[in-house]
């Protein structure tokens, strides 16, 4: 069954923007997907420990027949392709970070995997972008973008020209 998943992509290292595209395109060739669209890029500032770069972020919408665990597994793929490397500094700067947003409606909670992801619910360079491509957007519990949006103020964000 193909389900609409959204992607939240965000960089802070080794020109950013590129890390995006590059990893734009690689979601445009997963198996069994189809990448159905791109919000902009937005410059944000950091959440999180404060002496690092700024971030690039931008959402992805992907159709796919994957299952979560098997995305799971090709986004991390991904993210090691270009450079990852995972420290112990939690929210630390990063060459590439791609979470599953939503994954069609389903909620999952086990160890590799939490879906809604944590704190989109709050995150201006989440929500943002979002709503870009689906305005409409509501959540598994019912809860609807347009609430979550009008709680998060345009903060520290900066929707980059293309
Ligand atoms: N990701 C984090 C921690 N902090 N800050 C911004 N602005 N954008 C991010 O994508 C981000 C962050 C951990 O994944
Ligand atoms: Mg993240
Ligand atoms: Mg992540």
């Amino acid at each position: 069954m193909m389900e609409r998943v959204y992607i939240g992509l965000g960089s802070n290292l080794e020109t950013p923007r590129q890390q995006l595209q590059e990893a734009l395109g690689a979601l445009a060739r997963l198996p069994h997907s189809q990448l159905a669209g791109r919000s902009s890029l937005y410059a944000s500032d950091p959440l999180g420990p404060a002496d690092q770069p700024r971030y690039v972020n931008a959402v992805a919408a992907l159709d796919t027949e994957l299952e979560p665990w098997q995305l799971l597994d090709a986004l991390q793929r991904i993210e090691q392709e270009q450079g990852r490397v995972r420290k112990a500094e939690r929210w630390g700067p990063r060459t590439l970070d791609l979470d599953i947003l939503l994954f069609g409606n389903r909620v999952i909670s086990d160890e590799r995997l939490t879906v809604p992801h944590y704190h989109m619910h709050a995150r201006p360079f989440v929500l943002y972008p979002l709503a870009e491509l689906d305005p409409e957007l509501e959540l598994p519990d019912g809860r609807h973008l347009r609430e979550l949006l009008a709680a998060c103020p345009f903060t520290g964000l900066e929707r980059l020209p293309e």
